[in-house]
């Protein structure tokens, strides 16, 4: 019940296109047979083609996530951690209670999976909110 708390947040659909290139060196094999080349002229000249051929392959790939955790602790009032996790996390009363419940039993949960940017910037909105109302809250983050 209580490690449902990964679940509760849909993985963001980001994704970007990398380039991938990948050379073949056919021409390493069957080098081709200029007219300059076979006569003996300057065989780096122009005349004589390397024969390098390429081809460039697109796929797309996910971005890399990460896991968002909140970390227990004996100080921070429980109401607190609730207020946390429906103000950043985007979770309704109910869900953000378990969770917090998690933590405070098992030591930590993770609250949520986001991209880098995201998480980091999750991270860092918590750190300064626990800190600027002086509760030693700990969030930290997690390559999935
Ligand atoms: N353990 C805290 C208490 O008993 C509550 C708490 C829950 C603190 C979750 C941090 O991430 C936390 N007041």
């Amino acid at each position: 019940m209580h490690n449902r708390a990964h679940l509760t947040f849909p993985r963001r659909k980001l994704h970007y296109i990398q380039l991938i290139k990948v050379e073949w060196l056919l021409a390493r094999i069957m080098p081709l047979q200029s007219s300059g080349g076979q006569k003996g002229s300057d065989p780096g000249g122009p005349g004589n083609d390397s024969g390098l051929l390429t081809k460039t392959v697109t796929r797309t790939q996910r971005p890399p996530l990460y896991k968002v955790m909140l970390l227990n602790d004996d100080f921070t009032p429980m109401e607190f951690v609730v207020h946390v996790l429906e103000r950043f996390f985007g979770l309704n009363h109910s869900q953000s209670f378990e969770i917090m419940l998690t933590v405070h039993k098992k030591g930590l949960a993770v609250v949520g999976v986001f991209s880098a940017e995201i998480a980091e910037t999750k991270v860092a909105q918590v750190m300064d909110f626990a800190r600027r109302h002086q509760h030693p809250l700990q969030c930290t983050m997690e390559k999935e």
